[in-house]
């Protein structure tokens, strides 16, 4: 019996009998005596001949091959042959499988609502020239019925890549942390207070009290520093009720959390992340080129650049970013905060001067960060907080911590929150905790600005925004 075989490993193997499960991108009929299949295992393509001579296969058969609907399921057994025409394409093998059987494993119910084709040409609302400058004629596939269809649009070898890319980088997270003597936490999505901001919290409808989504990990993490873990991640869902749709907001994200004890100084922290962040980057570029190669064709971006060597990671802090928005000419009296625009600004900025995608800012104005934020102790109108960028969008957040209860206490009540509400929180400084600090990482935003994809919903397998329940 034939062992199944990987569409990948024909190329190497002319002249062998192979079987295999694949499915049917496309199939064409030439006359009644051949039929040409085009079968694809995830992103690997191949073209196969069920023809009536020399195979002598029954005209029945041929017609029956022909009838195979796009995108259903076949296993077939062949011979694998040099290609007589030279085939250009990466994915699609130089060999062709000249067939003997054909079997249906499954059927397809319905009609496509597009072709895997169309969904993998240039995903934009802008019109596509074709090397004469004449508009290309295809079926645009927008994205709003790509996430309605979202199962088949997710075979492209585009998604293929995207989605194994996001699986990496939360491979690469773990293996850093994990090498630098960090321990994954566990902690509960179901909350009796909210952490971040009170307006943007799901409530639940269950216990007898008040109980929210959990908006990020940060009282339990900060809480398994209290009780001694020393170093901590989490790679978990995180619910937000963002009351607006933006192309970097979705209403549950996956978050990368970690918290750690500080020996000296909030700069451990930045350094840490900057490191876990770099590894990051050498792991994608260095490792998963090929992927790259592939989104790329889709969403063409130019390539991601960071800075490294003697001069390293660029630092700014809040006070110089605003000075270099305001010598851009944006006045100084609209930039409290960076709001998303001047973000985006900034990176250009930055990018023309200092050649990087990636940086970080430091030292946010205290009434800017949550409650649990260490004041910058040489100027308490400051905070001991940083924010780190790609592309000009946030990607981090992240800060020492108050680990002292009456000073916790206090700014909880300078930000409306009651400390009565969150007394099993303050309870753990209570008992004594060591000075801490971390940060939270959207994985979906990293997977987006590093592939320059435009738009979260694309960096999300399942995306949920505030009109999206469904698939
Ligand atoms: P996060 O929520 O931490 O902190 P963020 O990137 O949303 O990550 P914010 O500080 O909340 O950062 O917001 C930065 C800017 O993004 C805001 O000034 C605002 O312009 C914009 N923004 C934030 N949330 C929304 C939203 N739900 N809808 C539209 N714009 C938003
Ligand atoms: P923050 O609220 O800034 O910080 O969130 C951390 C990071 O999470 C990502 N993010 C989002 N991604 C997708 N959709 C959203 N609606 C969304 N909101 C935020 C961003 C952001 O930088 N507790 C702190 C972290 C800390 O201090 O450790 C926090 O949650 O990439």
């Amino acid at each position: 019996r034939l062992a199944r075989s990987q569409i990948s490993s024909f190329s190497a193997r002319d002249g062998e009998t192979v079987l295999f499960r694949a499915r049917v991108q496309t199939s064409r009929a030439q006359g009644n005596k051949m039929v040409f299949l085009n079968l694809r295992q995830r992103s690997d393509s191949v073209q196969a001949l069920v023809s009536a001579t020399p195979e002598k296969i029954s005209k029945q058969m041929i017609k029956w091959t022909a009838g195979l609907a796009d995108e259903s399921i076949v296993l077939v057994q062949g011979v694998v042959r040099k290609s007589p025409e030279p085939i250009k394409s990466a994915s699609v093998q130089d060999v062709e499988v000249h067939v003997s059987q054909v079997h249906l494993v499954s059927g397809i119910d319905g009609r496509l609502p597009f072709t895997l084709d169309d969904a993998s040409r240039p995903d934009t609302d802008e019109v596509v020239l074709d090397a004469d400058g004449k508009p290309l004629q295809f079926n645009r596939v927008l994205l709003e019925t790509r996430l309605n269809n979202r199962v088949l649009d997710l075979r492209t070898p585009t998604n293929q890549a995207v989605f194994k890319l996001q699986s990496v980088i939360g491979d690469l997270f773990r293996q850093f942390l994990g090498s630098n003597g960090f321990t994954e936490i566990h902690s509960p999505k179901l909350q009796g207070a909210a952490t971040e901001s009170g307006a943007s919290v799901f409530k639940v409808s269950y216990f007898k009290g008040n109980a929210f989504l959990a908006q990020s990990p940060q009282l339990a993490k900060q809480m398994a520093i209290a009780a001694d873990f020393e170093r901590v991640y989490e790679i978990g869902p995180v619910f937000r009720a963002e009351d607006s749709n933006t192309h970097r907001h979705l209403t549950e994200f996956m978050g990368l959390d970690l918290e750690m004890a500080i020996e000296e100084h909030y700069h451990e922290v930045m350094e840490l992340l900057d490191s876990l962040f770099l590894s990051i980057f050498h792991g994608l570029r260095d490792n998963y080129s090929n992927e790259i190669e592939i989104i790329g064709k889709q969403f063409p971006a130019d390539e991601f650049k960071w800075r490294e060597g003697p001069e390293g990671t660029l630092k700014l802090n809040f006070r110089q970013a605003i000075d270099m928005l305001v010598e851009d000419g944006v006045p100084r009296e609209t930039l409290d905060d960076i709001n998303t625009e001047n973000e985006k600004r900034l990176g250009r900025l930055v990018k023309a001067k200092y050649d990087t995608d990636y940086f970080i800012i430091d030292k946010f104005p205290m009434e800017l960060r949550p409650f649990y934020t260490m004041p910058d102790p040489e100027d308490p109108t400051l905070s001991n907080s940083y924010d780190f960028f790609m592309r000009g969008e946030e990607i981090l957040s992240g800060a020492q911590r108050i680990h002292d209860p009456v000073l916790l206490a206090e700014k909880m009540r300078s930000k409306g929150v009651d400390p009565e509400s969150m007394k099993p929180y303050l309870d753990a400084f209570r008992l004594g905790c060591t000075p801490h600090g971390g940060g939270g990482i959207g994985l979906e935003r990293v997977l987006m600005l590093f592939l320059k994809l435009n738009n979260i919903r694309r960096a999300s397998l399942f995306p949920r925004d505030p009109k999206r329940l469904d698939p």
